[in-house]
């Protein structure tokens, strides 16, 4: 799963990134307004793979992750008749966005809007992204309209079908309103899928509150669904992400910080996909995987490993707090709450699962 770290010029995104990735990119001047893109693949912070991994005592313990990808250069403008090349495929390319905003004040930081507006900035480039899919919608609704003219009666059932998803699109977006409010159904989510629609996605806003810690929702309100909102400082928790962390207690203490925020929007970031972890356990390995919410057991399967999917027979099912409860598997298994699901189960977040399979 990937993550486009976007936002205004100057706004903190590289910094953010470094706060996520515990990376060391420069910041500030050097990069102002340029396309760039840097990645970096992060564990997604879980107690339960900490508690499973001390229960196990594995050779390897393995986390969840995400892939954060920095996108540098975006601005006012940038969708005027449309989004184009790389940024095209970049932004076309992420599951989500993490849009950092500006709420930090510092005179030798220049904004290019001059003051410092969390909710007007945060509204520029959604206004952008907002535009990128009217000129989408514009193009399809053109396409279909024609075919229509052209083929009158034997046009393709399709058509009046997209046609008609269009006008509601449309209608949507004059309204400055994301098209991830509308509930889509599968059919139609898959008629769209290669468009490449930006509001359809879903979106942390990360507010860079600077060295003050400040409550996010008196700086900016911002409801939609699909949608989450966090704070967090920005240059401090870069800078503790570069410390071992005895030297980041000693500085955590000194600012007054009792928790790092970027744990935090790891987790929120991962939420917003609409995963979900399920876990593998034994001496070699204590591993965590995502994957889609509503997945049936063969489909979790198949996120371990295709063969698994393909020879699924059962799945050993333990629940994490059952398990927990229980002490050790060997005590989980006496009290009868060792399940096992056939192909319609649906696996939940938390599941412990064994894979039963034939080769
Ligand atoms: N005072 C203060 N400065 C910050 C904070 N976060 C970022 N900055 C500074 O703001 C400047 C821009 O930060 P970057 O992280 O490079 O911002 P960016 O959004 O990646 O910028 P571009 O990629 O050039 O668009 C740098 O000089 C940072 O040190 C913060 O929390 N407080
Ligand atoms: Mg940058």
């Amino acid at each position: 799963m990937r993550l486009g770290i976007i936002g205004l010029p100057n706004s903190g995104k590289t910094t953010i990134f470094n706060a996520l990735t515990g990376q060391n990119l420069p910041t500030g001047a050097a990069t102002s307004g340029q396309f760039e893109v840097h990645t970096a693949v992060v564990n997604v912070p879980d107690p339960r793979v900490d508690k499973l991994s001390a229960m196990y005592n594995p050779r390897k313990t393995i986390y969840a992750t995400v892939t954060y990808a920095d996108i540098g250069g975006l601005d006012k403008g940038i969708s005027e008749g449309g989004l184009k090349g790389q940024f095209r495929n970049e932004l076309a390319q992420v599951d989500g966005f993490v849009h950092v905003v500006r709420a930090f004040e510092d005179d030798t930081v220049p904004h290019p809007y001059i003051t410092v507006d969390p909710q007007r900035d945060v509204e520029i480039l959604d206004g952008e992204f907002l535009l990128a899919d009217m000129v989408i919608v514009e193009k399809r609704l053109e396409r279909l309209q024609a075919d229509l003219r052209i083929r009158g009666k034997n046009v393709d059932k399709a058509v009046p079908v997209e046609l008609e998803l269009m006008e509601q699109f449309k209608a949507h977006l004059e309204n400055e309103r994301p098209l991830r409010e509308l509930d889509l159904t599968d059919d139609q989510l898959k008629m769209i899928r290669g468009y490449g629609f930006m509001t359809l996605k879903p979106v942390l806003v990360v507010v860079n509150l600077g060295d003050e810690p400040k409550d996010v929702r008196d700086l900016l309100i911002y409801d939609h669904p699909h949608t989450s909102l966090v704070g967090l400082q920005g240059k401090i928790e870069a800078e503790l992400a570069q410390l071992d962390p005895a030297d980041a207690a000693v500085f955590m203490e000194e600012y007054g910080i009792t928790e790092l925020s970027a744990a935090k929007v790891i987790r929120l970031s991962y939420e917003l996909l609409n995963i979900q972890s399920f876990f593998t356990v034994g001496e070699d390995e204590v591993r965590a995987w995502s994957v889609a919410i509503g997945a049936t057991a063969p489909e979790a399967a198949g996120v371990i490993h295709s063969d698994l999917q393909k020879g699924f027979i059962r799945a050993e099912v333990m629940k994490y707090d059952d398990l927990i409860a229980a002490g050790s598997e060997a005590a989980l298994k006496t009290t009868g709450r060792l399940r096992l699901e056939g192909r319609e189960y649906v696996v939940q977040d938390g599941d412990i699962v064994h894979i039963r399979h034939a080769m």
